[in-house]
């Protein structure tokens, strides 16, 4: 038996979900009627409150609702926030108390409770929480949410849990909300903004580029004030421009940020929703009984320490994109260096070559006591490691560890051993760090 048809259209307000071809929904006469092809399909969200801190003001004293407020002041005298009416005005986050003042003489301002907010941003949570366990928080007024899986739960679609999330919260905590949906991290966090306050936007698989050609390069995470005036400097200012350039020559340019402008340009976002209290990194690292600074001697106890983390990555079907090494020098100095790769992996491999790559610029000599080597930006495992096109190589080495994982189960771990550890294994110590 085949499933329905997921609906393309739903009502923001009374949940049909075929309201009608008209504007407004045929049943509940609301004109917030959501229509979008990969209405079904889609199940990565992102929710940010509104006006965050002074929703919670509004809420709590209604002779506030229709004037414009401003959150701030105190120390640091700047706006931390401003509701929609203040905004409209030019109040914004960050802007000196004094000037926003001179922009909208009439507003009020109070001084964060930054108590109340939190408690109110748990309270949230723990709504998103009920919803599916895959909720990741970014700051105090939003998080991920990771729907797959949960419309049997449900008995219904991501989009209609969300629509009726927002609704909940506006009625059980009394602020409004806006949600993103998509089918990944970045472009559900662009998609909640573009309809702020009480927004739902959608964007799917099938317009992400065309989306996104459009868009200054700041939308990309990670492209702040500065990174952005080195690309303008490069005449670089829109995504689409990105999006016409070869990744060898971002990388060339912007190292490990190139990759990812490259594939986020293109709506690639292999992150996964990952809540917090779970591993954010897994690591092995090994104490010698003497100091070591001869890199022939480091490179093999890299070697196994790279293949414990890969198998742990492995067991856990788990992925990360950034190799850290961690050095400890004879003096107990403490040097930790990280490279991001393009993709998320969980080769061992990938992990060793990285982490040598890094070694080597730290084997000058110096006496090393302990050595580690770890992978966090932790992923799941499904878009780990995808045939490249530029090392094809790379694709042939992850069957040939398949083939040695496999021996390793049915015979120990100890029965094969690359040329690299033959003889030279130690005990590593283990390491899960919560962030
Ligand atoms: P945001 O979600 O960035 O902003 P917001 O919720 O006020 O407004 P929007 O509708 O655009 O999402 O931040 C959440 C809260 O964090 C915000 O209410 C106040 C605080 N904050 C600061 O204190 N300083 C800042 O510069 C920013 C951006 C936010
Ligand atoms: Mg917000
Ligand atoms: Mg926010």
């Amino acid at each position: 038996m085949t499933s329905p048809q997921p609906k393309a259209t739903i009502c923001r307000d009374c949940l049909t979900l075929e309201p009608g071809k008209d504007k407004r929904c045929r049943a509940c006469g609301s004109p917030r009627v959501l229509r979008h092809e990969e209405l079904g399909s889609l199940s990565i969200a992102h929710i940010d409150c509104d006006a965050f801190y002074a929703s919670v003001e509004k809420r709590d004293n209604p002779d506030l609702r229709n004037k414009p407020v401003i959150i701030g002041g105190g120390k640091r005298g700047v706006v931390s926030t401003a509701c929609y009416i203040a905004r409209i005005n030019g109040v914004r986050s960050a802007m000196p108390m004094f000037k926003a003042l001179e922009a909208c003489p009439e507003a009020i301002v109070i001084k964060p409770n930054m108590e109340k907010y939190a408690a109110v941003g748990r309270r949230i949570r723990q709504m998103m929480e009920d919803l599916t366990p895959l909720v990741e928080p970014l700051s105090i007024d939003e998080a991920f949410l990771d729907l797959s899986g949960t419309e049997k739960l449900h008995h219904a679609p991501p989009a209609v849990v969300l629509a009726r999330f927002a609704s909940q919260v506006q009625s059980e905590v009394g602020i409004t909300v806006s949600v993103g949906l998509s089918y990944c991290k970045f472009l559900a966090k662009v998609a909640s903004d573009l309809e702020k306050p009480r927004g739902f936007s959608v964007i799917g698989q099938e317009e992400a580029v065309a989306f996104l050609a459009e868009k200054p390069v700041t939308t990309i995470w990670g492209v702040g004030k500065a990174f952005a005036a080195t690309l303008e400097s490069d005449g670089i200012r829109t995504i689409g421009q990105l999006q016409s350039m070869e990744k060898n020559d971002l990388l060339r340019r912007y190292g490990s940020m190139g990759s990812r402008l490259y594939h986020l340009a293109r709506g690639e976002d292999d992150r996964g929703v990952s809540p917090r209290g779970e591993a954010k990194s897994v690591s092995s690292e090994t104490t010698f009984n003497h100091d070591i600074a001869a890199l022939d001697e480091l490179v093999p106890v890299l070697r196994g320490l790279s293949e414990r983390v890969s198998e742990r990555l492995k067991a856990k079907e788990i992925a990360g994109r950034t190799i850290v090494l961690k050095l400890k020098t004879g003096d107990f100095r403490l040097r930790t260096r990280n490279r991001q790769l393009s993709d998320p992996t969980r080769l061992a491999d990938r992990i060793f070559n990285t982490g040598l790559e890094l070694l080597k610029r730290e084997a000058d000599g110096t006496r090393f006591r302990l050595i580690g080597v770890g992978v966090a930006d932790l992923t799941d495992a499904s878009r780990a490691d995808p045939p490249d096109l530029v090392d094809t190589l790379s694709h042939k080495r992850a069957l040939a560890e398949g083939a040695m994982d496999a021996l390793r189960a049915k015979f120990g771990r100890e029965a094969l051993e690359t040329g690299y550890t033959f003889g030279r294994r130690r005990k590593p110590i283990e390491k899960s760090e919560p962030q």
